[in-house]
């Protein structure tokens, strides 16, 4: 390969290291999905404890995710995400409640 092709290569592997230096770290949405047998007191509990909601405003939540199927509960890093994933998903695995806890990319 010509010595101009090669600086031009290196040129976009350091362009391509500074911006990943540059840019802010990927933030993620954590949700909960409804089911039909989780009960409604039991979500709220998961939101509050997990979610550090008020119960006014996990009762809000619990019921948009009862109506619509889904419902945001918080965006945050990928590992602060995972593990509220976690810590819901056992939470609710303990309980012997179907209710899922996803993350998606904000
Ligand atoms: N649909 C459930 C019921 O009628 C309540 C529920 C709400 C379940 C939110 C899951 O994420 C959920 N008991």
């Amino acid at each position: 390969m010509s010595n101009l092709n090669e600086q031009h290569d290196t040129q976009h592997l350091v362009d391509d290291a500074l911006k990943d230096e540059i840019k802010e770290p990927a933030k993620y949405h954590v949700l909960l999905l409804n089911d039909d047998y989780t009960p409604m007191d039991f979500v709220i509990e998961v939101l509050t404890r997990f979610f550090n909601m008020d119960s006014d405003k996990a009762t809000d939540v619990m019921l948009t995710v009862h109506y619509k199927g889904k419902a945001l509960c918080g965006t945050y890093s990928a590992e602060i995400a995972e593990t509220k994933v976690d810590q819901v998903s056992r939470f609710a695995f303990e309980h012997q409640h179907p209710l899922k806890c996803v993350m998606e990319k904000a």
